[in-house]
C-alpha cells in the first residue's frame, strides 16, 4: 500500500515538474510569473504544499524520501522561475533602451536670446568698483537742472562766456521761474554733493550729459561722463595725478600714454585738460583723434573757492580736486570703436558684439 503510495506521489510530483515547465515556457510578462509562483510555492493555496499534505499518511521513511524529492522538484522549479524572471526583465530593459533613447548630440531646439549689458554701462561698472576701493561713494544727479547748478554756482554767471564752451540745450520751465536745461556735463552735482554730504568727501558721479552741438566720430549730443570730486584738508594736484593713474590702468589694465595741458573751465583753478595716445591708431592719426593720435578724456583742476564757497566748504581751511570724464570716450578707447554715434544707435548688429 505505502508501495503504492509512493509510486503515485512520484508520479504526482513529475507531472507538477512538466506541467511547471510548460507554463513557465509560455509565461511572457514577470506579472503573471509572480502569480505562476504563488500558484506553484503559495504556502496556503500552493499547488507543491496541497499535494504534499498527502504526506501526513506516510511513515517517517517514506516521508524523508517523497520530501527529498518535493524539494528538489522546488528547488529545479524555482531556477526556472528565476532565470525566466531575469529574461523577462532584460527583454524589459532592452525594449526601454530601443523606445525612450535620447540623442545627447542632437541641437537643444531654439537658443533663448539673452540681453546683456550696453558697453557703457560695462565700463561704467568697472569704474565704480576702481573708485570704490580708493574709498570713493558713488552718487547720482537730475538730468534735467537748474541754471544755477549747472553754470551759476560753478563760478559761470549769466553771460559769462565760458557758457558758449558747452552748447546747452535750454528748457521751457512754463511750470516755474527757475531756468532749466539740460544738464551739460556731470560737474553740476559738485555742489549739490558738498550742501549734501559736507567734507571731507569722495565721490564719483556717473551720468547722461547733452551738448546741443554738430555730431561727429568723438561727438554727440547725449554722452556719458563720469565726474570725480575730492575734497579735505591739503588735497593738492598729485592726489588727482596719483588718482586717474590708478583708474586708467584699472580699465585698461596696461599703462596707456597720456598728456596734461592747461586747460580754462571757471570752476577750477588750475585746470587742465587730459589726452591719451588714441588707441584706435595706436596714435597715428584717425578720424576719432581727429589725425593728431590723441584723444581729449577730462577736464580737471582744482576746486575754485567761489565753487567750495558755494557749497558751504570753507576754503581756507579745505581745498579739493574735481574731474569729469568723458565715459563714452573710454568706452571707444577700451573697445576699439571708431565712431561714438553707434553707441546710441540702438543697432543690434553694433550691440550684439559686447
Ligand atoms: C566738462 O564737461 C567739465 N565739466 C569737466 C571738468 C570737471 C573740468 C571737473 C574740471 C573739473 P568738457 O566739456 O571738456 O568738460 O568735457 C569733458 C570730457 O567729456 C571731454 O574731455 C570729452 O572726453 C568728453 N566730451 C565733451 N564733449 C563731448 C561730446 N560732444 N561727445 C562725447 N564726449 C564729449
Amino acid at each position: 500500500m505505502v508501495i503504492f503510495f509512493n509510486i503515485y506521489m512520484r508520479e504526482k510530483l513529475e507531472k507538477l515538474r512538466a506541467s511547471a515547465v510548460v507554463e513557465i515556457q509560455k509565461i511572457k510578462d514577470l506579472k503573471k510569473l509572480d502569480d505562476l509562483e504563488l500558484n506553484y510555492f503559495g504556502r496556503k493555496e500552493g499547488k507543491l504544499n496541497l499535494m504534499l499534505k498527502g504526506l501526513k499518511e506516510l511513515g517517517q521513511e517514506e516521508k524523508k524520501v517523497i520530501g527529498s524529492v518535493a524539494n528538489e522538484l522546488k528547488s529545479e522549479i524555482q531556477i526556472l522561475i528565476d532565470n525566466k524572471r531575469a529574461d523577462l526583465r532584460s527583454i524589459e530593459i532592452n525594449e526601454k533602451l530601443s523606445t525612450e533613447w535620447l540623442d545627447v548630440t542632437l541641437p537643444t531646439g531654439f537658443e533663448e536670446k539673452r540681453g546683456h549689458l550696453h558697453p557703457n554701462t560695462i565700463i561704467e561698472r568697472e569704474l565704480e568698483q576702481i573708485f570704490k576701493s580708493l574709498g570713493f561713494m558713488v552718487a547720482d544727479g537730475p538730468e534735467l537742472e537748474s541754471d544755477y547748478y549747472n553754470f551759476e554756482a560753478l563760478n559761470i554767471p549769466p553771460d559769462h562766456p565760458a557758457r558758449d564752451m558747452q552748447d546747452t540745450f535750454y528748457i521751457d520751465n512754463k511750470a516755474g521761474k527757475e531756468k532749466l536745461v539740460m544738464r551739460t556735463h556731470t560737474s553740476n552735482v559738485q555742489v549739490r554733493a558738498m550742501q549734501k554730504y559736507g567734507v571731507p568727501i569722495r565721490l564719483i558721479v556717473p551720468g547722461r550729459v547733452f551738448r546741443y552741438e554738430a555730431t561727429d566720430a568723438s561727438h554727440d549730443i547725449a554722452f556719458r561722463q563720469l565726474e570725480g570730486l575730492m575734497v579735505g584738508e591739503n588735497i593738492s594736484i598729485a592726489n588727482l595725478i596719483a588718482v586717474m593713474k590708478v583708474a586708467l590702468k584699472g580699465i585698461f589694465q596696461k599703462e596707456v600714454r597720456v598728456r596734461l595741458r592747461p586747460g580754462y573751465f571757471p570752476f577750477v583753478e588750475p585746470g587742465f585738460e587730459m589726452d591719451m595716445g588714441c588707441l584706435i591708431c595706436n596714435g597715428v592719426g584717425c578720424s576719432v583723434c581727429k589725425q593728431v593720435g590723441w584723444l581729449e578724456i577730462l577736464g580737471c583742476g582744482l576746486i575754485h573757492p567761489n565753487v567750495l564757497k558755494a557749497g558751504g566748504v570753507d576754503p581756507k581751511k579745505y581745498s579739493g580736486f574735481a574731474f569729469g570724464v568723458g565715459l563714452t570716450r573710454l568706452v571707444m578707447m577700451r573697445y576699439g570703436i571708431e565712431d561714438i554715434r553707434y553707441l546710441n544707435s540702438g543697432d543690434l548688429r553694433f550691440l550684439k558684439q559686447f
